[in-house]
């Protein structure tokens, strides 16, 4: 398969949200580091925002749609799962990433139950 290229800014939790599912899964990407309404934005979605996505002649915009893709795409753990309630809740909580992030920031610093997710995090740009 054709390496999988994110767009985007580290700054973003739509971003951080498709980098996660790359580490989740363990799918190797590259992260090529784009601004909102860049020429390389544009190229793939119109509205201009992050992240996008490209692998070979496939690209693709919404952070969910791509994460969604690479969950469908790629083996590895799933992340949504085939039962309908559990991935719709799913989508949700990925809908809220950053105030999920200040939960899982909160719950860590009073035990520290999740240290590979906040590694994972913090090498998405997370500050945790
Ligand atoms: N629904 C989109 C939202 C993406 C989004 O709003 N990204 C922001 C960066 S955090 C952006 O590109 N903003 C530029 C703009 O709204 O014009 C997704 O899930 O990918």
């Amino acid at each position: 398969m054709a390496e999988l290229e994110i767009l985007g800014v580290p700054q973003s939790s739509f971003v951080r949200t498709v980098r996660i599912a790359c580490e989740e899964k363990g799918v190797p990407y590259r992260l090529t580091v784009a601004m909102p309404h860049s020429p390389e934005i544009l190229a793939i979605n119109p509205l201009g925002k992050v992240p996008a996505m490209r692998c070979g002649a496939f690209q693709l915009f919404e952070s969910l749609a791509i994460a969604s893709h690479i969950d469908r795409a790629y083996p590895g753990p799933k992340l949504f799962c085939c039962n309908a309630p559990k991935s719709s809740a799913a989508i949700g909580s990925a809908s809220h990433l950053p105030r999920y992030r200040d939960a899982v920031a909160e719950r860590a610093s009073v035990k520290a139950t999740v240290p590979r997710r906040l590694r994972i995090w913090r090498g998405c740009g997370l500050e945790l």
